[in-house]
């Protein structure tokens, strides 16, 4: 199912001619309507004019985190303030929030490209959606809502964290499509399993899942633990919050809904950009944003983007899973690492919950990982043999995988903390 065939399978050279005109236009709008957009420029020297199209993208400034800091609260706003309807915010561990604004037109464009996600994971008129993202500053919660309310489905606004009650009102409501992170999907999995009410009573069938990195084994576990489809929903606060990609029925990549939020990709290091189908850190471009539009912001996301029709019949472009984030790149004794792929490695064995920390630190001037995981309930066992045995079988995996040697600690099912949002999996002692 398509929400709106025409952009979603247009052919790419009039997507292109768009991209285009919308780009020139945007360009042209920001430098009389965002002074730290013509300052940037003046100092290039360069002038809307210079901007023909999407070929002229690379001559543009890029737009970073810390851009938003400096500019903070409403510098970036590219309209009187009463034309602003809406006002999100990232909560920022260190420092100012980032802060996003929204006009009328801002929500309703944000609002399709979340039907559009929905309407690809055959969601419609008939569903009872669950949102359980946080409402708030965080763009999940209100992001999703009106996306299901959009396409005309029934929508309860839970928020997230109260797993009992969460579960209470699946049930006796009948959620059909389940919204909020994959660590939480897994959460509320386990406490379907607690309650003992049996798993024919939900009607629960598709979730939507995203706000942090998953791997394609987490969606496994999701799909059996909860007995339903997973599909993936990316987004980031700074481009319109969740929307900006989605995954359709063939879950062959993250259709990225490009005639509002162009894409590229960079190499991280030069910032020039790298061969297509190449992996390297995702910048956008908005094309249509009023309220707060931004040149070349740099996600920091790391992916690639395949350009191919996909079998669904979109043309949008396709990107791959996030690889992570660039500032969540452990480098322990030289070696990159990411999260993901420890996920990754921890959900191949069947002995293992979906359920980890890494706390890193540093000894005698060498790194140290030690790893906690959760052992299945049946898979658990007190003789120490057993256990010994389970272990080595993950350090060894660890070790071709990551190329690293991992202190590796098994601990009881249900032991790690779980989260109600954006899971936790890395702390990192080495920065305190
Ligand atoms: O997390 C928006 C969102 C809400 C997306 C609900 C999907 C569902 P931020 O808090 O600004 O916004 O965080 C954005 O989260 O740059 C990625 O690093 C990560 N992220 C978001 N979706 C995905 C995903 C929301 N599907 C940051 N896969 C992004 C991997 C994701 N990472």
């Amino acid at each position: 199912m398509v929400w709106n065939e025409n952009i979603e399978c247009m052919d790419r050279d009039t997507l292109r001619k768009i991209q285009d005109i919308r780009l020139k236009k945007m360009v042209d709008y920001v430098y009389h309507n965002t002074p730290f957009y013509r300052k940037k420029m003046q100092e290039m020297n360069l002038t809307p004019d210079d901007i023909n199209g999407i070929d002229d993208i690379t001559k543009l400034p890029f737009t970073t985190k810390l851009d938003l800091r400096d500019n903070y609260p409403f510098g970036l706003c590219a309209v009187p303030m009463s034309q602003i309807v809406r006002i999100h915010a990232s909560s920022g561990t260190t420092g100012r929030p980032t802060v996003v604004l929204y006009t009328r037109k801002d929500l309703s464009v944000w609002a399709e490209c979340i039907s559009r996600a929905f309407t690809a994971y055959g969601a419609g008129t008939k569903d009872i959606f669950q949102i359980s993202y946080g409402y708030g500053l965080f763009t999940g919660g209100l992001g999703a809502h009106q996306g299901a309310e959009n396409i005309g489905a029934s929508v309860i606004p839970m928020s997230s964290g109260n797993t009992t009650k969460q579960i209470q009102l699946m049930h006796d409501f009948g959620t059909t499509v389940l919204c909020c992170t994959p660590s939480f999907s897994l959460y509320l999995a386990e406490a379907i399993k607690e309650s003992g009410l049996p798993r024919d009573e939900f009607k629960l069938r598709v979730g939507a899942f995203g706000a942090e990195p998953w791997t394609e084994n987490m969606r496994h576990e999701i799909d059996q633990n909860l007995g339903i489809k997973a599909y993936d929903i990316y987004g980031l606060s700074e481009i319109a919050g969740p929307g900006v990609g989605f995954e359709c029925e063939c879950q062959n990549g993250t259709h990225l809904n490009e005639d509002h939020y162009y894409p590229e990709i960079i190499d991280p290091n030069t910032l020039e950009p790298v061969e297509q189908g190449e992996t390297g850190e995702l910048v956008f471009t908005h094309l249509t944003k009023e309220g707060m539009p931004l040149l070349r912001y740099r996600t920091r996301d790391l992916t690639a983007l395949h350009y191919e029709k996909c079998d669904c019949g979109r043309t949008l472009v396709r990107m791959d899973r996030i690889l992570g984030r660039s500032d969540d790149m452990l480098i322990i004794r030289g070696v990159n690492v990411f999260p993901t792929q420890i996920e990754s490695v921890i959900l191949e064995m069947k002995e293992f919950e979906p359920h980890f920390l890494l706390t890193v630190g540093r000894e005698n001037n060498t790194d140290t990982m030690e790893l906690k995981v959760e052992v299945r309930e049946d898979c658990y066992s007190d003789e120490i043999n057993v256990m010994t045995v389970l272990k080595k079988k993950l350090v060894d995996r660890l070790r071709s995988v990551l190329g690293l040697a991992v202190s590796v600690k098994l601990v009881e099912p249900r032991s790690i903390e779980r989260s109600v949002g954006k899971a936790r999996r890395v702390i990192d002692n080495r920065k305190l």
